[in-house]
């Protein structure tokens, strides 16, 4: 079909085996599945990537093989060549008559769609110098006469990108750089409103498709925020049973039931990490030999809560000691052995120890009998400083999430960052999360009201933590 009949824009990713083409097909169309590798030729066949947001197109990119014999096909052209306005027709030709020639398969795959109405996007890497064997490449594009820009890439830290720029501008309308490993909004629009420009006829569909564009980063993070209240609500909420065979509890079915319930939790963020990966479009994270997670560090480690929750100093100011917190309270504020941690875990926050006490979550109680049975019950959730702990991991990992980009196919790593704490949460923000937080404790639960003004409160955290990246 041809671009003018789609209602989507058709771009097609070409260049010189080994540039990142495929690298900035997967940035661009928000897709980790594609082949992205070192190894030149690794992309065999033409694909096409449509990036849909509610099942509509937003655009499509191929990612096709690099060019193989550009010089032989440039030859053939130019013995077949024509007047000037017909020169596409001459390409056409060389499709029609090389479809089943191996020689040409790479060539074929590639000016295929071109040749069908696509768009052309010239990938180039500029840490390498300029190499002539590039200007039949860009010869033979010409000839398809479709609307071209080229993308300036850089895979290593030389810059050669004066000298690329002199040849690419004898060729292309637009020239840009391109970073295919960041994920940089402004970047991707900025490549799509250049899309805009290279056919008058494609502006209204580009100018929609950044429209859509827009609208969709939007609600990846409206998602998320809805994922992350979720998460909270069934966490902090939780009650977990266990049944008795006997009369009397004894230690080992109060170790178990506390067992059982770290796992739920531990499910529970698991679940919604892999939503967030969804929800960004990082589907095969998983098949990574190192799964990425903080796998390292445990929900109810030392360091988590070194890192993510909050200092005593700032439990005061929560408000969480105000009005009668006694007796128990008090211990499940700040453990039963109110410990103070270690130097190891202090130096990691700059000295600062988070208080925190795993041991007492949640009291463990003991519960008349139910169909004949005594139960042992512990949650809805009881420690002041488990909810931080909680938020400030979910969010963490949302933001790494969010900012890897596509092209990416290393396993992620969490490099700890003890200072992102200090990029969300402040006293404001905390007495807000409080309200909340207090809410959840009580066991009285929470309206649809209530939790959607707290989505509204995440949305906006995400918001501003994106904004920094
Ligand atoms: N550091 C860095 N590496 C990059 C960048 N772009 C591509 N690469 C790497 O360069 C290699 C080639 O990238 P691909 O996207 O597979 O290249 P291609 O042009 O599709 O290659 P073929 O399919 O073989 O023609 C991969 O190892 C990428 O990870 C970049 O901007 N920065
Ligand atoms: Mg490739």
């Amino acid at each position: 079909m041809k671009q003018t009949e789609t209602k989507h824009p058709v771009f097609a990713v070409v260049g010189h085996p080994n540039k990142g083409k495929s690298a900035i097909v997967s940035s661009l169309a928000m897709d980790d599945s594609i082949a992205v590798s070192n190894i030149p030729g690794t992309t065999y066949r033409r694909q096409s990537y449509p990036l849909k947001v509610d099942g509509k197109i937003i655009y499509e990119l191929y990612d096709t093989p690099g060019f193989q014999r550009a010089r032989q096909v440039l030859a053939w052209l130019k013995s077949h060549d024509v007047s000037a306005d017909r020169r596409h027709e001459v390409v056409q030709a060389f499709l029609n008559t090389h479809r089943d020639d191996s020689r040409f398969h790479d060539e074929v795959e590639l000016l295929t769609p071109i040749m069908e109405g696509a768009g052309i996007i010239y990938v180039v890497d500029a840490s390498k110098p300029y190499g002539e064997e590039c200007e039949a490449e860009m010869e033979i594009l010409r000839w398809t006469g479709q609307p071209s820009m080229a993308l300036i890439n850089h895979i290593d830290k030389e810059d050669y990108s004066a000298e690329w720029k002199r040849a690419l501008g004898g060729y292309f309308q637009i020239i840009r750089t391109y970073n295919p490993m960041q994920t940089d909004m402004h970047q991707q629009i900025a490549i799509l409103e250049s899309m805009a420009q290279l056919r008058e006829e494609w502006t209204v569909q580009v100018k929609a498709s950044i429209e859509f564009f827009l609208h969709y980063r939007e609600q990846m993070l409206e998602r998320s925020a809805a994922a992350i209240t979720r998460l909270m609500h069934q966490a902090l909420s939780h009650v977990e049973r266990l049944a008795l065979a006997s009369e009397n509890a004894n230690e080992d079915d109060k170790a178990r039931l506390k067992e059982r319930y770290k796992a739920y939790l531990r499910t529970e963020e698991r679940t919604t990490q892999a939503e967030i990966e969804r929800i960004w479009h990082h589907e095969h994270l998983h098949a990574e030999i190192t799964p990425m997670g903080f796998e390292q560090m445990d929900l109810f480690s030392e360091e988590s809560a070194s890192v993510f929750g909050l200092t005593r100093k700032e439990l005061l100011i929560s408000g969480a000691t105000t009005g009668a917190v006694t007796g128990a309270g008090v211990d499940l504020l700040f453990g039963g052995a109110t410990f103070l941690l270690g130097g190891a875990i202090g130096a990691v926050v700059g000295g600062v120890g988070a208080y925190v006490a795993f041991d007492e979550l949640s009291e463990v109680k003991l519960l008349g009998k139910r169909l004949g049975k005594r139960y042992l019950e512990m949650g809805p959730m009881q420690n002041r400083n488990f909810p931080y702990i909680l938020l400030g991991r979910i969010l963490y990992y949302t933001v790494m999430v969010a900012a890897r980009s596509h092209a990416k196919r290393d396993s992620l790593t969490i490099a700890m960052d003890s200072t992102f704490k200090e990029r969300w949460l402040d006293e404001k923000v905390q007495k807000s999360l409080e309200k909340y937080h207090k809410q959840w404790r009580s066991g009285k639960g929470m309206d649809d009201e209530m939790l959607k003004s707290y989505e509204a409160l995440i949305e906006k955290i995400l918001k501003k933590l994106m904004e920094e990246l």
